[in-house]
């Protein structure tokens, strides 16, 4: 199991600090929003945070673009030093030229889907996809409702998955709090955006919540 934490949620005043008390935990890396006002009704972040990010982590960066014209807008961001890039289904035209763009400069290619979109729009890409992005809430903003009808989405995914022998991982972004984190593990989702549902502003230092997080995968195998 990954866990991403979204940047878009940490105290970016206190960025440096922020970053080395989460470096010193099992996370993956870190889940960066950005988003254009256009495809979703919020600014979030840009170039110039991820490559300050870059600057205080050796940690994977999972850029995730909320943004309308992907097939334009990935080009700022095929440059620079992140390892995972996803944009959404619905903002994209050329998907497996922009999927293509993506891999061609070594980094993991991912397509995010809203949830409102069905798995079957993605059906023909997912032999071409590093990872599926699986939005559990509507993208735009931290702190909202986990849709709960968006986990058989995933559960779709894993069974097209195991049947068809495919690689993809599938990633959760959206409210996934630790009772849908150990859940959804167990359906077979591999990554975890944290947010405010799981890991921020909770009072309790980022070195006693991860652990106990990565522990769910642990638990929900024992039940299996
Ligand atoms: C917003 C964005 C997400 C959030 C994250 C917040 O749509 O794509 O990555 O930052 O979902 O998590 P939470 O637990 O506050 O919903
Ligand atoms: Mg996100």
């Amino acid at each position: 199991m990954k866990l991403y934490p979204s940047l878009m949620c940490v105290d970016f005043s206190r960025l440096n600090s922020e970053i080395e008390a989460l470096d010193n935990t099992d996370i993956a890396g870190y889940h960066i929003d950005i988003m254009d006002a256009n495809f979703v009704p919020n600014f979030a972040l840009g170039s110039n945070d991820i490559k300050a990010v870059a600057a205080l982590s050796k940690k994977e960066l999972d850029v995730h673009l909320m943004v309308n014209n992907a097939d334009f807008a990935i080009h700022p961001f095929l440059n620079l030093p992140v390892q995972r890039i996803s944009f959404h289904y619905e903002a994209c035209v050329h998907h497996h030229r922009v999927v293509s763009l993506i891999k061609g400069k070594g980094m993991k290619a991912g397509v995010a889907i809203n949830p409102g979109t069905s798995v079957s729009c993605i059906r023909d890409l997912l032999p071409e996809l590093d990872f599926v992005l699986v939005m559990s809430v509507n993208p735009g903003f931290a702190g909202q409702q986990f849709l709960e009808f968006t986990a058989a989405k995933m559960q779709e995914l894993c069974r097209i998955r195991k049947e068809e022998n495919l690689s993809f991982e599938i990633e959760v972004d959206g409210s996934t709090a630790p009772d849908k984190i150990q859940r959804l593990s167990g359906y077979g989702v591999d990554s975890f955006v944290l947010g405010t549902a799981a890991l921020f502003n909770k009072n309790r230092p980022y070195g006693d919540i991860v652990p106990e997080l990565m522990a769910l995968e642990k638990q929900e195998e024992r039940i299996k």
